[in-house]
């Protein structure tokens, strides 16, 4: 696929091939220093999980893989990598998919270790409701499920298409390479409104990308982590966003450490979902800047 998005430094260029391509590469993102330092966090981080049985699979994404390793909920594993969402490209790029209410979904480092299993092709919005004609019936919404979808060809649909409603921008902490299981993707999939059919071989482009690299894709465009055929891991991580309607995939404002929270800048906390947008996410008072852990609200009064 020769005209398939390449590395690079022009936010022009980023913005069309994702706008063409469904996903584009920017190159020189994160500093070396600030990559080297995170990708010495997460390796640690990730023997230590691996040693004290933490949960570090993804049932959702790769139920088959016990070599590859998530370590999840980053901002409470190391301030260092809150870097990476404050970042200014990471933004723009962000904000140009989805405008400028997105919220953070998620931020775990996904690792691509030797003899892994291969991840299946997918899109990252398979809950999104089909447009459809008036009185036409309709999937309930609430009813959705990520192993029943609509697929078909990753052709350009000649009928509406939901818009996309999520953007992930990987950042590659380690080189992505052919060898050590670089994202793959389908170019212009993005545009067909369907799904990948399982077992079913696609025309893939590989996301090569030197580290400090974004990979960057929207939530209609078929991909997957590939095969590590090398002999070290490849190491990526999600800074993975959403419309701020959207329910998040971490719940940040339950989640995080107190200790992470008490540190968090006004823009990370906006960021992660502790401001309400149109009052969705208000947790006592409509109209309050900010939402109220329990502990801080209104109880029963006499
Ligand atoms: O790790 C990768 O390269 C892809 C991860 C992925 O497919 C996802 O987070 O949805």
């Amino acid at each position: 696929m020769s005209n398939a998005p390449r590395p690079t430094t022009d936010m022009a260029r980023m913005k069309a091939d994702l706008a063409e391509h469904g996903y584009g590469i920017f190159e020189g993102a994160i500093d070396p220093d600030t990559t080297a330092a995170i990708r010495d966090r997460v390796l640690e981080q990730a023997a230590a999980e691996r040693r004290g049985n933490v949960v570090t699979s993804n049932v959702a994404v790769e139920p088959e893989d016990a070599v590859n390793q998530w370590v999840a909920f980053l901002p409470n594993k190391g301030k260092i990598h809150r870097a990476l969402i404050n970042n200014p490209h990471v933004l723009e790029i962000v904000r140009y998919v989805l405008g400028q209410d997105a919220i953070l979904s998620e931020f775990s480092a996904h690792i691509t270790w030797p003899d892994n299993e291969e991840m299946a092709l997918h899109i990252d919005q398979w809950f999104m409701p089909q447009p459809m004609m008036p009185g036409e019936d309709y999937e309930r919404p609430a009813n959705a499920h990520r192993a029943d979808r609509l697929c078909g060809d990753p052709v350009e649909a000649n009928h509406p298409i939901p818009p996309p409603v999520v953007c992930n921008a990987m950042v590659a902490i380690t080189d992505f390479t052919l060898e050590n299981g670089a994202t793959r993707l389908v170019p212009g999939s993005h545009l067909s409104g369907r799904n990948p059919a399982p077992d079913t071989d696609y025309d893939v482009t590989f996301a090569e990308a030197p580290a400090g690299s974004l990979v960057v894709w929207e939530g209609r465009t078929w991909h997957a982590a590939s095969l590590n055929t090398g002999t070290t891991p490849r190491v990526g991580i999600t800074t993975y966003w959403a419309a701020p309607f959207l329910r998040q995939l971490l719940n940040f404002t339950y989640g995080l450490r107190p200790e992470v929270t008490a540190d968090l800048s006004d823009q990370e906390r906006a960021l992660m979902g502790f401001k309400p947008w149109s009052t969705y996410g208000t947790s006592d008072e409509f109209g309050a800047d900010w939402a109220r852990p329990g502990k801080d609200n209104v109880g029963e009064l006499k």
